[in-house]
């Protein structure tokens, strides 16, 4: 259910909230609940404009990262997450396969380059990666890289060891979500905890490599769930650079098939609090797009998303593809961002 019946009167001038900068921007890096709440429920041109200005003191308004999907290792996974496709514990008739080979995905990200493509995301449905596959995913690593892409996996978790073997390979950055708050997690997840979570993205950053974590809405939570979720993900030792917002695709047989799709409304504020929040994160508008209009991928764009996933397929599931995208970013002005050294 929503709960958003108490919006407060806020003002947009920066500062006003305890513990705010005075002299950084608009955005906060570091924030209570309370602050945040605050910030969510303002009114929604006072909320926009407030995002929107953080964006531009931090980034290119009309550039958009590309990122590519590509899955590894589909179905049979061991986990029971409620939301997922690939979760052995869920009717939902995907054929399980094995680990593909480290040539075809080298043939398919050399295709994503060529469409645009800057960034390669390489994800398996593993609870956590077996060691006896960890040659044949460096393997994967240094062609990618090799290729002149920067490099993304998401395994699971990794223990330390792991992440250090996956950083000495060169990978760039690691996927894992936290999907949503502490409190509304174990109604989603039960095979491993909110803070399994947390470790694994701990030992992303102590091995040297870039956290890519985020969440998915409309899986049942509250609005304080959602705000929960980014203040955790902010108030990290150091934010994520690159924050997901996934929206729930609903998979038939799966435990969340039938979750009330989230207000668009709601789901665009949400996305104005990750871009406030993380005022130099990547904030990805990422899976869902296909149930979404026009106007709503606008709406989150304005708000400060400022990174997708292109191509028709995300893991297993639709997404619009290339021409509804290029005819999109046609519409609103927006271009593929180009990436400086090291970005
Ligand atoms: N098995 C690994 C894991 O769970 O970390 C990596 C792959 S998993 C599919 C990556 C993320 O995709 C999940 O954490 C979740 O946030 C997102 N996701 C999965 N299924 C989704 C769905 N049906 N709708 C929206 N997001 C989804
Ligand atoms: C993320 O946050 N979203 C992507 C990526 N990280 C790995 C995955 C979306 C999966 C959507 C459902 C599917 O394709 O099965
Ligand atoms: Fe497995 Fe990842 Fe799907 Fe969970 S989200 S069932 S861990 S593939």
């Amino acid at each position: 259910m929503l709960r958003n019946e108490n919006r407060a009167d806020f003002p947009v001038e920066k500062g006003i909230l305890a513990g705010e900068p005075q002299d950084e921007g608009v955005g906060i890096e570091r924030c209570s609940v309370a602050d945040a709440k605050i910030i969510y429920n303002s009114p929604f041109n006072d909320l926009l404009f407030r995002a929107q200005s953080v964006h531009r003191e931090n980034f290119d308004p009309n550039a958009v990262q590309i990122s590519r999907l590509l899955s590894i290792k589909t179905g049979g996974c061991a986990e029971d997450c409620g939301y997922c496709s690939q979760s052995a514990r869920s009717p939902t008739g995907l054929k399980a396969s094995r680990l593909i080979m480290v040539e075809k995905v080298l043939a398919e990200a050399s295709k994503a380059k060529a469409e645009g493509a800057s960034r390669y995301c390489m994800g398996a449905a593993w609870r956590s990666p077996k060691d006896r596959d960890m040659e044949t995913l460096v393997a994967m690593v240094e062609g990618v890289k090799a290729l002149g892409l920067e490099t993304c996996m998401t395994l699971g978790m990794l223990s330390p060891e792991q992440a250090g073997t996956l950083a000495g390979a060169g990978l760039d950055y690691y996927n894992h979500n936290i999907d949503t708050s502490e409190e509304f997690y174990p109604q989603v997840i039960t095979t491993r905890t909110f803070a399994d979570r947390l470790d694994t993205l701990a030992n992303v950053r102590d091995a040297g490599m870039k956290v890519c974590a985020g969440g998915i809405l409309g899986m049942g939570e509250t609005t304080d769930d959602r705000i929960s979720m980014l203040v955790t993900l902010s108030n990290l030792p150091e934010p994520p650079e690159s924050v997901p917002i996934n929206m729930l695709i609903p998979i038939p047989g799966s435990r969340l098939a039938n979750a009330e799709p989230v207000d668009p409304i709601e789901f665009v504020r949400t996305i104005a609090l990750a871009r406030i929040l993380m005022p130099r994160s990547h904030v990805r508008l990422s899976a869902g797009r296909t149930q979404m209009s026009d106007e709503m991928q606008a709406l989150c764009f304005f708000a400060g998303a400022n990174s997708i996933f292109a191509g028709d397929t995300l893991l297993t599931a639709d997404n619009p593809g290339e021409d509804y995208d290029t005819a999109l970013f046609r519409r609103l002005g927006l271009k593929p961002m180009d990436l400086g050294p090291g970005e």
